[in-house]
């Protein structure tokens, strides 16, 4: 099938935007990093940098513009607790961010590598300085985790991907605390066979709410005979029912065609865990870590990806 259609994502042209190179310390990598934008209108982004033992942490980056003049912190934000959070072993990975109205606060829901692979956590910040971490959420094997905004019917609401067989789906589970979950329901499967999204899937950054209800930007993994490609597709659902898919599309939106999205420690990957809206309401800034190895900005019109939901659902 053609595309037939305008892209929906236009790059930054200062792409890659943040490298290993930008970073005040030593560290291999610099990627999938969440982001926010802070009150006072500053882009945050909650980047996962990788050092040379191959473990990462989480480290902020703010920027008035959200492209350029990156204040990173001199120090990794959020080390590995590995004393307190034994399952943080072999480091935190993959933040998505969430501000939680009703609390006040920003929810930080990462991926925790622990000796028997990665489960979920969870930790609450007021201010990206200091952090109060609610711990493992998620058993093993689970990741690619956001939690809901607010409550859905007076439960706390987590999309994530456990891996329990040869195919990997998007589930949601609830709450009444953030701490005891439950109610698990399966979302968005995989497909199979030749699919781009065959096999495994996982939310990418954190759901999208729209009126026609929860914008999700899920990616796939395509496995060949040269490895993984990682693209991104859209589905949609239910406001008031989360697990209810309204829509989904059938061809990718997103895949890695420049050469620092094709080249890297992980080749062929874009890999987005967050976003900003812009004061318009619908531009929609996409940051995505490509090929594992630096962070990449694309723009695109959260009507547009609506539009083409109706045309490609
Ligand atoms: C997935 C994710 C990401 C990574 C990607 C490609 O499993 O957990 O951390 O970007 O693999 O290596």
């Amino acid at each position: 099938m053609t595309n037939n259609h305008p892209e929906l994502f236009q790059r930054n042209r200062h792409n890659p935007i943040l490298t290993a190179a930008d970073w005040p310390y030593p560290i291999n990598s610099v990627f999938n990093a969440a982001a926010t934008l802070m009150p006072d209108g500053t882009t945050l982004l909650l980047c996962r940098a990788e050092d040379r033992r191959g473990h990462s942490h989480l480290c902020v980056a703010r920027s008035v513009n959200g492209f350029d003049g990156w204040q990173i912190d001199p120090q990794p934000t959020m080390p590995a607790d590995i004393e307190r959070y034994p399952e943080e072993l072999w480091g935190i990975e993959d933040p998505r961010i969430t501000f939680v109205p009703e609390l006040n606060k920003y929810a930080v829901v990462y991926t925790a590598y622990s000796k028997d692979g990665p489960g979920v956590a969870l930790a609450m910040t007021e201010d990206f300085h200091t952090y109060e971490r609610i711990g493992l959420i998620m058993p093993p094997e689970d990741k690619d985790a956001a939690l809901l905004p607010y409550r859905i019917g007076g439960y706390w609401a987590l999309i994530h991907r456990p891996v329990g067989g040869p195919r990997a789906h998007m589930w949601i589970s609830y709450s009444p605390d953030l701490r005891h979950w439950g109610s698990h329901k399966l979302m968005l499967e995989a497909r199979r066979g030749a699919w781009w999204d065959a096999n495994k899937i996982g939310l990418s950054p954190p759901p999208i709410e729209t009126p026609r209800g929860w914008l999700i930007i899920y990616h796939g993994v395509r496995m060949t005979a040269a490895g993984a490609i990682y693209r991104l597709g859209l589905a949609l659902f239910d406001l008031h029912t989360p697990e209810r898919l309204l829509k989904r599309g059938d061809q990718w939106i997103f895949g890695p065609e420049e050469r620092y999205e094709q080249r890297g420690d992980v080749g062929n990957v874009v890999f987005p865990c967050g976003y900003t809206i812009q004061p318009d309401g619908d531009t929609l800034n996409l940051y995505y870590g490509a090929a594992d190895t630096s962070i990449a900005l694309a723009t695109g019109s959260i009507n547009n990806m609506l539009a083409w939901l109706d045309e490609n659902g």
